[in-house]
Protein backbone atom coordinates (compact mmCIF):
# COMPACT_ATOMS: atom_id res chain seq x y z
CA UNK A 1 0.00 0.00 0.00
CA UNK A 2 1.28 3.69 -0.48
CA UNK A 3 1.93 6.04 2.07
CA UNK A 4 -1.41 7.55 0.79
CA UNK A 5 -5.11 6.93 1.81
CA UNK A 6 -6.35 8.01 -1.21
CA UNK A 7 -3.61 6.96 -3.92
CA UNK A 8 -6.19 7.08 -7.01
CA UNK A 9 -7.49 10.43 -6.14
CA UNK A 10 -5.79 13.56 -7.91
CA UNK A 11 -6.41 17.05 -6.58
CA UNK A 12 -10.41 18.23 -7.05
CA UNK A 13 -9.90 20.77 -9.73
CA UNK A 14 -12.33 23.43 -10.65
CA UNK A 15 -13.48 22.38 -14.52
CA UNK A 16 -16.68 24.05 -14.90
CA UNK A 17 -20.04 24.03 -15.28
CA UNK A 18 -19.42 21.31 -18.69
CA UNK A 19 -17.37 19.18 -17.23
CA UNK A 20 -18.58 15.51 -17.18
CA UNK A 21 -15.63 14.59 -14.52
CA UNK A 22 -17.52 13.33 -11.16
CA UNK A 23 -14.32 14.29 -9.53
CA UNK A 24 -14.10 17.90 -10.91
CA UNK A 25 -15.72 21.25 -9.34
CA UNK A 26 -18.57 22.05 -12.41
CA UNK A 27 -19.62 25.82 -9.83
CA UNK A 28 -17.28 25.96 -6.79
CA UNK A 29 -14.01 27.79 -7.91
CA UNK A 30 -12.17 29.04 -5.13
CA UNK A 31 -10.99 32.17 -5.62
CA UNK A 32 -13.66 33.35 -7.78
CA UNK A 33 -15.01 36.58 -7.22
CA UNK A 34 -18.98 36.70 -6.18
CA UNK A 35 -20.24 39.94 -4.14
CA UNK A 36 -16.85 41.30 -4.10
CA UNK A 37 -15.14 38.61 -2.35
CA UNK A 38 -13.75 34.95 -3.30
CA UNK A 39 -16.13 32.10 -2.86
CA UNK A 40 -13.70 30.67 -0.71
CA UNK A 41 -13.88 33.10 1.97
CA UNK A 42 -17.76 33.32 1.69
CA UNK A 43 -17.86 29.57 2.75
CA UNK A 44 -15.24 28.78 4.90
CA UNK A 45 -15.95 25.54 4.37
CA UNK A 46 -15.27 22.60 6.99
CA UNK A 47 -14.87 19.05 6.90
CA UNK A 48 -16.40 17.61 10.15
CA UNK A 49 -13.79 14.89 11.12
CA UNK A 50 -16.39 12.99 13.39
CA UNK A 51 -18.41 12.15 9.90
CA UNK A 52 -15.87 11.60 7.31
CA UNK A 53 -13.41 9.88 9.51
CA UNK A 54 -15.18 8.19 11.94
CA UNK A 55 -18.61 7.24 11.00
CA UNK A 56 -18.48 3.41 10.53
CA UNK A 57 -22.28 4.07 8.58
CA UNK A 58 -24.49 1.80 10.94
CA UNK A 59 -28.02 2.03 11.02
CA UNK A 60 -30.28 0.64 13.43
CA UNK A 61 -30.33 -2.68 11.33
CA UNK A 62 -26.80 -3.04 11.26
CA UNK A 63 -23.06 -2.26 11.66
CA UNK A 64 -20.94 -0.68 9.52
CA UNK A 65 -19.91 -0.72 6.33
CA UNK A 66 -17.19 2.24 6.16
CA UNK A 67 -13.88 0.53 3.95
CA UNK A 68 -11.40 3.13 5.29
CA UNK A 69 -8.38 0.96 4.74
CA UNK A 70 -5.55 3.24 6.44
CA UNK A 71 -7.58 2.56 9.41
CA UNK A 72 -6.56 -0.53 11.30
CA UNK A 73 -10.39 -0.76 13.56
CA UNK A 74 -7.95 -0.47 16.38
CA UNK A 75 -8.67 2.18 19.48
CA UNK A 76 -5.19 2.65 19.83
CA UNK A 77 -2.93 6.00 20.06
CA UNK A 78 -1.55 5.07 16.71
CA UNK A 79 -4.02 4.30 14.99
CA UNK A 80 -5.86 7.63 15.84
CA UNK A 81 -2.17 9.79 14.66
CA UNK A 82 -2.08 7.63 11.47
CA UNK A 83 -5.49 8.76 10.81
CA UNK A 84 -4.98 12.45 10.91
CA UNK A 85 -3.15 12.28 8.16
CA UNK A 86 -5.63 10.75 5.92
CA UNK A 87 -7.44 13.36 7.07
CA UNK A 88 -5.60 16.00 6.27
CA UNK A 89 -4.32 14.45 2.61
CA UNK A 90 -8.32 14.02 1.88
CA UNK A 91 -8.85 17.63 3.20
CA UNK A 92 -5.84 18.90 0.78
CA UNK A 93 -7.17 17.06 -2.36
CA UNK A 94 -10.57 18.26 -1.52
CA UNK A 95 -9.54 21.99 -0.94
CA UNK A 96 -10.88 22.60 2.27
CA UNK A 97 -9.17 24.86 4.74
CA UNK A 98 -10.69 24.27 7.84
CA UNK A 99 -11.95 21.01 9.68
CA UNK A 100 -13.75 20.48 13.19
CA UNK A 101 -13.37 17.52 15.41
CA UNK A 102 -14.59 16.37 18.97
CA UNK A 103 -12.48 15.36 21.87
CA UNK A 104 -12.94 11.77 21.02
CA UNK A 105 -13.15 11.89 17.49
CA UNK A 106 -9.59 12.51 17.14
CA UNK A 107 -8.16 10.53 20.22
CA UNK A 108 -9.53 7.43 21.77
CA UNK A 109 -11.22 7.52 25.51
CA UNK A 110 -8.83 6.18 27.95
CA UNK A 111 -9.56 4.25 31.22
CA UNK A 112 -9.72 7.50 33.36
CA UNK A 113 -9.56 11.27 32.15
CA UNK A 114 -5.84 11.84 33.53
CA UNK A 115 -5.08 8.76 30.20
CA UNK A 116 -7.93 10.46 27.66
CA UNK A 117 -6.37 13.76 28.31
CA UNK A 118 -3.14 12.28 27.72
CA UNK A 119 -4.03 10.13 24.51
CA UNK A 120 -5.57 13.71 23.97
CA UNK A 121 -2.53 15.77 24.01
CA UNK A 122 -0.62 12.90 21.49
CA UNK A 123 -3.19 13.24 18.46
CA UNK A 124 -3.11 17.44 18.86
CA UNK A 125 1.01 16.98 18.44
CA UNK A 126 0.00 15.24 15.06
CA UNK A 127 -2.90 17.73 14.33
CA UNK A 128 -0.62 20.67 14.86
CA UNK A 129 1.88 19.02 12.82
CA UNK A 130 -0.69 18.89 9.68
CA UNK A 131 -1.66 22.26 10.51
CA UNK A 132 1.26 23.63 10.17
CA UNK A 133 1.87 21.26 6.62
CA UNK A 134 -0.96 22.26 5.22
CA UNK A 135 -2.61 25.68 6.50
CA UNK A 136 -5.52 23.84 7.05
CA UNK A 137 -6.65 25.62 10.28
CA UNK A 138 -9.33 24.27 12.59
CA UNK A 139 -13.01 26.03 12.53
CA UNK A 140 -13.61 24.92 15.85
CA UNK A 141 -13.58 21.95 18.44
CA UNK A 142 -16.01 20.36 20.80
CA UNK A 143 -16.40 17.64 23.53
CA UNK A 144 -18.15 14.71 23.03
CA UNK A 145 -20.75 14.34 25.73
CA UNK A 146 -23.11 11.61 25.21
CA UNK A 147 -21.61 8.45 23.74
CA UNK A 148 -19.81 7.30 27.02
CA UNK A 149 -22.25 5.42 29.19
CA UNK A 150 -21.47 8.12 32.14
CA UNK A 151 -23.56 10.48 30.19
CA UNK A 152 -26.15 8.40 29.84
CA UNK A 153 -29.03 10.51 31.61
CA UNK A 154 -26.54 14.21 30.15
CA UNK A 155 -23.76 15.72 31.44
CA UNK A 156 -24.40 19.11 32.31
CA UNK A 157 -27.86 18.53 33.31
CA UNK A 158 -27.26 14.93 34.43
CA UNK A 159 -28.69 14.46 38.30
CA UNK A 160 -25.04 13.16 39.69
CA UNK A 161 -22.82 16.20 40.56
CA UNK A 162 -19.77 14.12 39.55
CA UNK A 163 -21.05 13.61 36.25
CA UNK A 164 -21.28 17.18 35.77
CA UNK A 165 -17.71 17.65 37.26
CA UNK A 166 -16.46 14.58 34.77
CA UNK A 167 -17.88 16.76 31.75
CA UNK A 168 -16.30 19.99 32.82
CA UNK A 169 -12.73 18.22 33.19
CA UNK A 170 -13.54 16.98 29.55
CA UNK A 171 -14.78 20.53 28.34
CA UNK A 172 -11.78 22.38 30.08
CA UNK A 173 -9.01 20.37 28.23
CA UNK A 174 -10.90 20.27 24.96
CA UNK A 175 -11.00 23.92 25.22
CA UNK A 176 -7.69 23.95 25.97
CA UNK A 177 -6.67 21.64 23.00
CA UNK A 178 -9.08 23.68 20.77
CA UNK A 179 -7.17 26.91 21.82
CA UNK A 180 -3.72 25.21 21.16
CA UNK A 181 -4.68 24.63 17.97
CA UNK A 182 -5.73 28.09 17.59
CA UNK A 183 -9.10 27.11 16.87
CA UNK A 184 -11.47 29.76 15.45
CA UNK A 185 -14.44 28.56 17.84
CA UNK A 186 -15.99 26.12 20.08
CA UNK A 187 -19.33 24.60 19.84
CA UNK A 188 -21.78 23.11 22.49
CA UNK A 189 -24.24 21.01 21.37
CA UNK A 190 -25.63 19.31 24.40
CA UNK A 191 -25.72 15.49 23.69
CA UNK A 192 -27.73 14.37 26.02
CA UNK A 193 -28.81 17.72 27.54
CA UNK A 194 -32.17 16.90 27.81
CA UNK A 195 -34.67 14.16 28.82
CA UNK A 196 -36.94 11.20 28.32
CA UNK A 197 -39.45 11.53 30.75
CA UNK A 198 -40.90 13.89 33.16
CA UNK A 199 -41.25 11.81 35.91
CA UNK A 200 -37.70 11.68 36.88
CA UNK A 201 -36.65 15.36 36.20
CA UNK A 202 -36.34 18.20 37.84
CA UNK A 203 -36.25 20.45 34.71
CA UNK A 204 -35.47 23.97 36.50
CA UNK A 205 -32.50 22.29 38.26
CA UNK A 206 -31.35 20.92 35.35
CA UNK A 207 -30.85 24.26 33.40
CA UNK A 208 -29.91 26.41 35.93
CA UNK A 209 -26.98 23.45 35.98
CA UNK A 210 -26.60 23.77 32.23
CA UNK A 211 -26.44 27.65 33.15
CA UNK A 212 -24.11 27.46 35.46
CA UNK A 213 -21.67 24.91 33.06
CA UNK A 214 -21.74 27.29 30.40
CA UNK A 215 -20.76 30.27 32.59
CA UNK A 216 -17.97 28.04 33.88
CA UNK A 217 -16.53 27.70 30.15
CA UNK A 218 -16.73 31.51 29.77
CA UNK A 219 -14.59 32.43 32.76
CA UNK A 220 -12.10 29.82 32.11
CA UNK A 221 -11.96 30.35 28.06
CA UNK A 222 -11.03 34.31 29.33
CA UNK A 223 -8.52 33.02 32.14
CA UNK A 224 -6.67 31.19 29.19
CA UNK A 225 -6.99 33.84 26.54
CA UNK A 226 -8.85 31.85 24.34
CA UNK A 227 -10.31 34.54 22.12
CA UNK A 228 -12.30 31.87 19.70
CA UNK A 229 -16.27 32.00 19.76
CA UNK A 230 -18.53 29.95 21.57
CA UNK A 231 -21.37 28.65 20.27
CA UNK A 232 -24.42 26.69 21.11
CA UNK A 233 -26.50 24.38 18.49
CA UNK A 234 -29.88 24.09 18.26
CA UNK A 235 -31.53 20.33 18.16
CA UNK A 236 -34.87 20.14 19.47
CA UNK A 237 -34.57 16.11 19.97
CA UNK A 238 -32.83 13.11 19.08
CA UNK A 239 -31.25 10.99 20.83
CA UNK A 240 -33.20 12.51 24.35
CA UNK A 241 -37.10 13.00 23.78
CA UNK A 242 -36.40 16.71 24.11
CA UNK A 243 -33.37 18.47 23.86
CA UNK A 244 -33.13 21.49 25.85
CA UNK A 245 -31.66 23.35 23.36
CA UNK A 246 -34.41 22.55 21.26
CA UNK A 247 -34.51 25.55 18.44
CA UNK A 248 -32.53 28.78 17.79
CA UNK A 249 -35.87 30.79 19.79
CA UNK A 250 -35.13 28.75 22.38
CA UNK A 251 -31.06 29.08 22.75
CA UNK A 252 -31.57 32.38 22.43
CA UNK A 253 -33.95 32.98 25.55
CA UNK A 254 -31.60 30.29 27.33
CA UNK A 255 -29.31 32.52 27.01
CA UNK A 256 -30.55 35.61 27.55
CA UNK A 257 -32.38 34.33 30.89
CA UNK A 258 -29.25 33.63 31.80
CA UNK A 259 -27.50 36.35 31.19
CA UNK A 260 -25.13 34.55 28.38
CA UNK A 261 -25.81 36.70 25.28
CA UNK A 262 -22.53 37.85 23.91
CA UNK A 263 -20.88 34.99 25.11
CA UNK A 264 -22.60 32.63 23.00
CA UNK A 265 -23.75 32.90 19.37
CA UNK A 266 -25.38 29.79 16.87
CA UNK A 267 -24.49 26.80 15.25
CA UNK A 268 -27.23 26.29 13.14
CA UNK A 269 -28.13 22.59 11.22
CA UNK A 270 -29.94 22.08 8.91
CA UNK A 271 -31.31 18.81 9.98
CA UNK A 272 -32.05 20.24 13.26
CA UNK A 273 -33.83 23.07 11.56
CA UNK A 274 -36.32 20.52 9.98
CA UNK A 275 -36.34 18.23 13.18
CA UNK A 276 -37.69 21.47 15.05
CA UNK A 277 -40.65 21.70 12.38
CA UNK A 278 -38.85 24.94 11.24
CA UNK A 279 -37.19 25.91 7.83
CA UNK A 280 -33.03 26.50 7.96
CA UNK A 281 -33.95 30.14 6.34
CA UNK A 282 -36.47 30.65 9.62
CA UNK A 283 -34.08 29.17 12.09
CA UNK A 284 -31.27 31.80 10.55
CA UNK A 285 -33.41 34.65 10.48
CA UNK A 286 -34.11 34.30 14.22
CA UNK A 287 -30.32 33.77 14.62
CA UNK A 288 -29.76 37.00 12.58
CA UNK A 289 -32.52 39.14 14.31
CA UNK A 290 -30.88 38.79 17.56
CA UNK A 291 -27.17 39.61 16.15
CA UNK A 292 -26.15 35.81 17.12
CA UNK A 293 -25.88 33.78 13.93
CA UNK A 294 -22.63 32.38 14.38
CA UNK A 295 -21.82 29.46 11.90
CA UNK A 296 -23.68 27.05 9.94
CA UNK A 297 -23.83 23.01 9.99
CA UNK A 298 -24.44 22.20 6.47
CA UNK A 299 -26.18 18.85 5.59
CA UNK A 300 -29.76 18.30 5.26
CA UNK A 301 -32.40 15.41 6.51
CA UNK A 302 -34.83 13.45 4.29
CA UNK A 303 -38.14 14.57 4.59
CA UNK A 304 -39.31 11.01 4.41
CA UNK A 305 -37.23 9.98 7.71
CA UNK A 306 -38.35 11.64 10.64
CA UNK A 307 -34.43 11.15 11.88
CA UNK A 308 -31.39 13.57 12.12
CA UNK A 309 -30.15 11.39 8.74
CA UNK A 310 -27.20 14.12 8.32
CA UNK A 311 -26.87 13.85 4.47
CA UNK A 312 -25.04 15.78 2.54
CA UNK A 313 -26.92 19.23 1.02
CA UNK A 314 -27.67 18.79 -2.66
CA UNK A 315 -30.92 21.06 -2.87
CA UNK A 316 -29.91 23.96 -4.91
CA UNK A 317 -33.37 25.88 -3.02
CA UNK A 318 -32.20 25.68 0.23
CA UNK A 319 -28.37 26.76 -0.57
CA UNK A 320 -29.57 29.58 -2.25
CA UNK A 321 -31.94 30.52 1.10
CA UNK A 322 -28.39 30.21 3.38
CA UNK A 323 -26.59 32.13 0.81
CA UNK A 324 -29.16 34.96 1.29
CA UNK A 325 -28.78 35.26 4.71
CA UNK A 326 -25.37 35.20 4.96
CA UNK A 327 -25.12 37.72 2.28
CA UNK A 328 -27.33 40.27 4.04
CA UNK A 329 -25.45 39.32 7.32
CA UNK A 330 -22.29 40.23 5.82
CA UNK A 331 -20.62 36.74 5.70
CA UNK A 332 -19.48 34.96 8.31
CA UNK A 333 -16.51 36.29 11.29
CA UNK A 334 -15.58 33.49 12.64
CA UNK A 335 -17.88 30.72 11.67
CA UNK A 336 -18.00 28.51 8.70
CA UNK A 337 -20.11 25.94 6.58
CA UNK A 338 -19.05 22.74 8.58
CA UNK A 339 -20.50 19.55 6.40
CA UNK A 340 -21.88 17.92 9.21
CA UNK A 341 -22.69 15.23 7.23
CA UNK A 342 -22.41 11.36 6.37
CA UNK A 343 -22.62 9.17 3.35
CA UNK A 344 -24.60 6.99 3.17
CA UNK A 345 -24.28 3.45 4.32
CA UNK A 346 -24.85 2.24 0.95
CA UNK A 347 -21.56 4.65 -0.05
CA UNK A 348 -18.82 2.57 1.77
CA UNK A 349 -16.40 3.54 -0.37
CA UNK A 350 -13.54 6.27 0.15
CA UNK A 351 -13.92 7.85 -2.77
CA UNK A 352 -17.67 8.42 -2.27
CA UNK A 353 -16.28 10.72 0.75
CA UNK A 354 -15.27 12.98 -2.15
CA UNK A 355 -18.51 13.01 -4.20
CA UNK A 356 -20.05 14.11 -1.57
CA UNK A 357 -18.43 16.82 -0.63
CA UNK A 358 -18.10 18.16 -3.96
CA UNK A 359 -21.41 17.85 -4.51
CA UNK A 360 -21.96 19.90 -1.36
CA UNK A 361 -19.86 22.54 -2.07
CA UNK A 362 -20.84 22.34 -5.89
CA UNK A 363 -24.44 23.29 -4.02
CA UNK A 364 -23.42 25.83 -2.04
CA UNK A 365 -21.68 27.57 -5.33
CA UNK A 366 -24.86 28.03 -7.16
CA UNK A 367 -26.43 29.06 -4.05
CA UNK A 368 -24.10 31.76 -3.97
CA UNK A 369 -24.58 33.01 -7.58
CA UNK A 370 -28.27 32.38 -7.63
CA UNK A 371 -28.64 34.41 -4.31
CA UNK A 372 -25.69 36.87 -4.98
CA UNK A 373 -28.07 37.78 -8.53
CA UNK A 374 -30.84 38.33 -6.39
CA UNK A 375 -29.72 41.09 -4.61
CA UNK A 376 -28.12 42.03 -7.11
CA UNK A 377 -31.85 42.49 -9.37
CA UNK A 378 -32.60 44.24 -6.56
CA UNK A 379 -36.28 43.43 -7.32
CA UNK A 380 -36.43 41.10 -4.23
CA UNK A 381 -35.07 43.76 -1.85
CA UNK A 382 -37.37 46.42 -2.80
CA UNK A 383 -40.20 44.41 -2.76
CA UNK A 384 -39.89 44.08 1.14
CA UNK A 385 -38.23 47.62 1.57
CA UNK A 386 -42.13 49.06 -0.16
CA UNK A 387 -43.84 46.24 1.95
CA UNK A 388 -42.77 48.04 4.92
CA UNK A 389 -42.35 51.76 3.71
CA UNK A 390 -45.70 52.62 6.56
CA UNK A 391 -42.91 52.32 8.82
CA UNK A 392 -40.48 55.41 7.37
CA UNK A 393 -43.11 58.26 8.14
CA UNK A 394 -45.78 59.61 9.94
CA UNK A 395 -47.53 56.98 11.91
CA UNK A 396 -44.99 54.36 11.66
CA UNK A 397 -42.36 56.36 12.71
CA UNK A 398 -43.76 57.59 15.45
CA UNK A 399 -44.38 54.19 16.49
CA UNK A 400 -40.96 52.87 15.74
CA UNK A 401 -39.46 55.31 17.45
CA UNK A 402 -41.70 55.22 20.65
CA UNK A 403 -42.97 58.48 20.21
CA UNK A 404 -46.49 57.06 20.29
CA UNK A 405 -48.58 55.32 22.94
CA UNK A 406 -52.21 53.84 22.77
CA UNK A 407 -53.85 56.84 23.08
CA UNK A 408 -52.75 58.78 20.08
CA UNK A 409 -52.78 55.61 18.39
CA UNK A 410 -56.62 55.19 18.97
CA UNK A 411 -56.98 59.04 18.39
CA UNK A 412 -55.10 58.53 14.85
CA UNK A 413 -57.33 55.57 14.25
CA UNK A 414 -60.56 57.39 15.05
CA UNK A 415 -59.56 60.01 12.55
CA UNK A 416 -58.32 58.00 9.40
CA UNK A 417 -60.42 55.98 6.91
CA UNK A 418 -60.22 51.96 7.49
CA UNK A 419 -56.57 50.88 7.01
CA UNK A 420 -55.42 49.69 3.31
CA UNK A 421 -53.28 46.59 2.78
CA UNK A 422 -51.53 45.36 -0.70
CA UNK A 423 -51.50 41.89 -1.56
CA UNK A 424 -48.35 39.73 0.02
CA UNK A 425 -47.33 38.61 -3.51
CA UNK A 426 -45.68 35.07 -2.41
CA UNK A 427 -46.63 33.63 -5.48
CA UNK A 428 -45.15 36.16 -7.63
CA UNK A 429 -41.95 36.46 -5.07
CA UNK A 430 -41.79 32.64 -5.47
CA UNK A 431 -41.72 32.72 -9.46
CA UNK A 432 -39.46 35.91 -8.83
CA UNK A 433 -36.47 33.57 -6.66
CA UNK A 434 -37.07 30.87 -9.33
CA UNK A 435 -36.42 33.16 -12.32
CA UNK A 436 -32.74 32.76 -11.16
CA UNK A 437 -32.54 29.36 -10.13
C1 LIG B 1 -25.49 16.07 16.30
C2 LIG B 1 -24.77 17.32 16.17
C3 LIG B 1 -23.27 17.19 16.36
C4 LIG B 1 -22.67 18.52 16.64
C5 LIG B 1 -21.33 18.43 17.29
O1 LIG B 1 -26.62 15.91 15.89
O2 LIG B 1 -25.06 17.88 14.93
O3 LIG B 1 -22.71 16.57 15.26
O4 LIG B 1 -22.55 19.29 15.51
O5 LIG B 1 -21.40 17.75 18.51
NI1 LIG C 1 -24.11 19.51 14.09
NI1 LIG D 1 -26.93 16.80 13.79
Amino acid sequence: MSDEAFPDIPKIEFEGPDSKNPLAFKHYNKDEVVGGKPMKDHFRFGVAYWHAMRNPLADPFGGGTAERPWDDGTESVANAQRRVWAAFEFMQKLGVDYYCFHDRDVAPEGKTLAESHANLDAVADELEKAQKETGIKLLWGTACLFANKRYNQGAATSPYADVFAYAAGQVKKAIEVTHRLGGEGYTFWGGREGYSTLWNTDLKRELDHLAKFLHMAVDYKKKIGFTGQFYIEPKPKEPTTHQYDSDSAACLNFLREHGLMGELKLNIETNHAILAGHTMMHELEVAMAADALGSIDANAGDELIGWDTDQFPTDIYVTTQIMLCLLRMGGFTTGGLNFDAKVRRESFEPVDLFHAHIGGMDAFARGLKIANAILEDGRWVAFRKERYSSWEQGIGAKIENGEAGFEELEKYALESAEPVTASGRQEMLENLINEFI
